[in-house]
């Protein structure tokens, strides 16, 4: 804590913008640990992640968000209005978009919704990925942008490399209301641990099969149990809609499935500084995006996806 409490702000940030747009990989470099999975396929996170960062006397919390698209399917319309409700729930709210594509439909589509929905929180603009492209194109978009709608504030970033990573904090940091810290100072995170070893290996799963993997499919840690050596065993189940992507999913010998649990194992005990003994086990639910239980572990409203 700070000297005096007065000095204090606090508050929610929300990132919102395209799938792929780097929201996650923003939000890691903010909280300085890897609390939403990232990948380079679309539509990687699905719920809203909490991560908290301090700035001097701010406590910034960030809402990482399921990227914003045009919704066809129960699980699409539950993620895309958990984006929208954490926008809501916002004192600042960030767009990403990336520098290489620019003002793209989907863009226009969530500039749109923005100038129905604006509430009072400032809206911010974050041109991510500016490592993709010259600088001297980065002045035209900045000006397309604002003249497209009247953004609080521009920032131009790589979320990746870290580039204006910090401007963007401290801006920030200063709209935040003043009160005090809404978690302990040592929180980075504000996600059951359980949700966080089930997304780590839907990020290995995903890392590892490409082009083949199934969009339909989720990982529910099943079983936790603390063992008297200090370290855990973790069962978790992968659901698969179909007979084939089970065999996809566990490939030749068992081979994918192997690999995978042993990347999200060490990934976990690096996270959580001890030994993990990770169970991974594969099932076929030809029903279960239409399933509520699924969606409350995934931290998704079931009835969000009517
Ligand atoms: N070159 C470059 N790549 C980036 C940058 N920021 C993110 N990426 C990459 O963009 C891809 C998507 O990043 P994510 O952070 O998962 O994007 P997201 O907006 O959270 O995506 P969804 O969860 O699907 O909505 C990953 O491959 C990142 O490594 C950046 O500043 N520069
Ligand atoms: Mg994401």
């Amino acid at each position: 804590m700070t000297d005096t409490q007065q000095d204090t702000r606090a508050g929610f940030v929300a990132l919102i913008g395209e799938p792929n747009a780097g929201k996650s990989t923003l939000l890691n470099r903010m909280v300085g640990a890897k609390v939403s999975i990232v990948t380079h396929k679309v539509q990687t996170t699905r719920a809203r992640i909490r991560g908290v960062a301090l700035a001097g006397a701010s406590q910034i919390v960030f809402v990482d968000t399921p990227g914003i698209f045009r919704p066809k399917r129960r699980l699409d319309r539950a993620m895309v209005s958990a984006a929208w409700g954490g926008a809501a729930d916002a004192d600042v709210v960030v767009l990403l978009i990336e520098a290489h594509r620019g003002l793209t439909e989907g863009v226009e589509a969530i500039l749109t919704a923005l100038e129905e929905r604006s509430g009072p929180a400032p809206i911010a603009l974050a041109i991510n990925k500016i490592d993709r492209v010259p600088a001297e194109s980065l002045l035209a978009l900045t000006k397309k942008m604002n003249d497209r709608y009247a953004f609080t504030e521009t920032f131009l970033i790589s979320a990746e490399k870290g580039r204006g990573v910090e401007d963007l904090r401290d801006w920030l940091a200063g709209k935040l209301p003043e009160g005090p810290w809404l978690y302990p100072e040592d929180q980075i995170a504000d996600l059951p641990l359980r949700m966080i070893a089930a997304e780590m290996t839907r990020e290995k799963l995903t890392l590892r099969l490409h082009e083949e993997l199934p969009y339909q499919l989720t990982v529910e840690t099943e079983k936790w149990e603390e063992r008297a050596d200090g370290s855990a065993r973790i069962d978790q189940i992968v659901y698969v809609a179909r007979d084939g992507h089970k065999g996809i999913l566990l490939g030749k010998k068992g081979e994918t499935i192997k690999a995978v649990g042993r990347a999200s194992r060490e990934e976990l005990e690096k996270f959580l500084d001890r030994r993990i003994h990770l169970f991974l086990q594969v099932k076929v639910r030809p029903n279960w995006l239409e399933e509520r239980d699924r969606y409350g572990e995934m931290g998704l409203d079931f009835n969000d996806g009517d």
